[in-house]
């Protein structure tokens, strides 16, 4: 499934903001600058569609973007960001949290991880927290196109053992060389599906 036909819908920064919930919706998280909105715009292949930086803490709110008519995006903020201050970052993740707990129509949390990096501590409670509430989620691993063949399978196999992650269930991706862009649209594509 192609996803094309997108726009922004709006950002939202507190629950009383959020669309009616008539349409399937995914959301997109991570850790800060791994790479969640250059995600979405290899997905929907418009490079400008979400901003992006090399600056951690870029998105701000929760930005969703609308799918023709099936389906919402949701570009999250990053979890970790230690420059914005301590206060701002817990608005962020009760904001986040509260929208993940109450959402009804969310069909998958699409859980970004840099390949490069080890299990980071924030991801393996996501994950738990999300396998708690019953929540689908996808495992991605992203920036593959920054290491070699060998490293890339070696960093894959350690992320997969601190997440307790089966390798059949997470895809390797690069926002820059798209790759694993067909599998992400593959799996993602039965959220989408109405009816
Ligand atoms: N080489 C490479 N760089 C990438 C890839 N994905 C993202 N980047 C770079 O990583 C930086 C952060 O990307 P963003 O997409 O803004 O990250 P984010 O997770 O949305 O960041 P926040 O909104 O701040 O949480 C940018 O400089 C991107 O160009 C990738 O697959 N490969
Ligand atoms: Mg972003």
């Amino acid at each position: 499934m192609k996803f094309v036909d997108i726009k922004f819908l709006l950002s939202v920064h507190k629950l009383s903001q959020l669309p009616p919930p008539t349409l399937p919706e995914i959301a997109f998280a991570g850790r800060s600058n791994v790479g969640k909105s250059s995600l979405i715009n290899t997905l929907v292949g418009r490079k400008g569609l979400v901003k992006t930086s090399g600056r951690p803490g870029k998105t701000q709110g929760l930005n969703f973007f609308q799918l023709a008519d099936q389906a919402y995006f949701v570009d999250l903020p990053g979890y970790g960001f230690a420059r914005v201050s301590q206060g701002m970052q817990n608005n962020w993740q009760t904001l986040i949290t509260s929208y993940l707990e109450t959402r009804t129509i969310l069909g998958c949390v699409v859980v970004i991880m840099d390949i490069r990096h080890g299990a980071k501590v924030q991801d393996t409670q996501l994950i738990s927290w999300l396998k708690q509430q019953k929540i689908a989620y996808l495992p991605v691993y992203t920036k593959v196109d920054k290491l070699s063949g060998n490293a890339r399978q070696k960093n894959a196999a350690a992320l997969d053992a601190g997440h307790t992650i089966n390798s059949s269930q997470r895809i390797l991706f690069s926002a820059k060389s798209g790759q694993g862009k067909e599998e992400l649209e593959r799996a993602l594509a039965s959220f989408v599906v109405i009816g």
